[in-house]
């Protein structure tokens, strides 16, 4: 037997209802509930997240605005800013980044860590856990809930098991013992049909699955998915963690000191947040071809205008003075005062520029 690796997965806690308590505290406590607004105007248009107060009142994901309003009427209601909250991942992804062998972003608010390379045990890899979980809630501001386990299927099971602000560890042994009890709708895999048939079959919870015979459940489901059902339903997973190519972004967001319409009070705060941007591409020998400014309006509004480069870069100039330029047009365009500012990279390639990261 090879050792068992060790890997984690990192959930945000009702990330984008959290990200808006930390920008507005005074949200703490209340129900928060993240629309979607269609544009057909009025409510119409979908939740696409709510914190913890309003998921007690029924409001979850998914549901109708006009519904959730009425679940709900003391609710605040927010419309998404993505922007916000993608900047906000791009400091979790950082943060896990320096923790861990590889990092799978897997969404805006998930992510897994290999970290077998950097602990020699279970007992060390939750102390680790409890670092990270730490370091998210004092540099960022935002609780998750994390799952510690020898494969990616199981960690990202664990990691919903206690949420809020979790931390579950399933022991290699102890695998099977873990999943048995679990519903079939929490294999995180298994579709809503592929559930109702198994429903349907008498087959309840994750242990029930598992002792179904293999032919059986190939005949049911066809080959590929009958083996997989065996195979997930004993908590066994393969798949390895792997970076993958052409997402990563590095950004940094700053509030500025007054709300401001003013391009030399903008470019300050601009020369600062490209410093940050540019030592993280340097500590890791990255450049860029992308550089994306960032502008949070007093309206709360979120814009950004992006140049991307005809060849890839890795110094501070172009970063900086790219981004003023793209702020000075920014402010050309639109007469607003601006409350928060952002710098960011993308499309990032390897300095040797063999193996690029980005699509061009
Ligand atoms: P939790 O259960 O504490 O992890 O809560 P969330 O809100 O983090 O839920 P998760 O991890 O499933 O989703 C992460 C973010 O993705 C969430 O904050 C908002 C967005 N999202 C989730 N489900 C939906 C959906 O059905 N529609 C839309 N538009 N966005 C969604
Ligand atoms: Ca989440
Ligand atoms: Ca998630």
């Amino acid at each position: 037997m090879p050792n068992p690796r060790i890997i984690l997965h990192v959930d945000m806690d009702y990330f984008f209802a959290q990200c808006e308590e930390r920008e507005h505290p005074e949200l703490k406590g209340k129900p928060v509930v993240i629309c979607v607004y269609s544009g057909r105007g009025g409510d119409s248009g979908a939740v696409s997240t709510s914190n913890y107060e309003a998921r007690r009142l029924g409001v979850k994901a998914g549901i109708p605005i006009s519904r959730a309003k009425k679940l709900a009427p003391e609710a605040v209601f927010l419309s998404v800013k993505m922007e916000l909250y993608r900047s906000i991942s791009d400091e979790v992804m950082e943060t896990l980044r320096g923790y861990c062998d590889v990092l799978e972003k897997e969404s805006v608010d998930e992510a897994f860590c290999e970290i077998t390379g950097k602990v020699s045990d279970l007992e060390e890899a939750k102390l680790l856990a409890v670092k990270i979980k730490e370091e998210i809630k004092q540099k960022i501001g935002l609780t998750c809930s994390i799952g510690v386990a020898p494969n990616k299927l199981v960690a990202k099971i664990a990691s919903d098991f206690q949420k809020p602000d979790g931390l579950t560890l399933v022991n290699p042994e102890e695998v099977t013992q873990f999943m048995a009890p679990l519903k079939i709708a929490d294999l995180t895999g298994v579709g809503k049909k592929t559930g109702e048939r198994l429903n349907e079959l008498g087959v309840k919870t994750i242990g029930e699955l598992s002792e179904m015979p293999a032919e059986e459940l190939i005949r049911e489901f066809g080959k590929a998915k009958g083996a997989w059902l065996k195979q997930a339903s004993q908590g066994m997973d393969y798949s390895e963690v792997e970076e993958r190519e052409g997402t990563e972004q590095i950004g940094r967001i700053t509030t500025l000191k007054q709300d401001t319409g003013e391009l030399n009070t903008i470019r300050t705060a601009i020369n600062q947040l490209s410093e940050d941007v540019y030592r993280k591409l340097e500590a890791r020998k990255l450049g860029f071809k992308s550089i994306t400014f960032v502008a949070i309006s007093t309206d709360f509004k979120i814009r950004t205008k992006t140049h991307t480069l005809s060849a890839p870069a890795k110094d501070l100039e172009t970063i900086r003075n790219t981004g003023f330029e793209l702020a000075r047009a920014f402010l050309a365009e639109h007469l607003v005062l601006l409350r928060r500012v952002g710098v960011r990279v993308s499309n990032l390639i390897e300095e040797k520029g063999q193996k690029t990261l980005g699509e061009f």
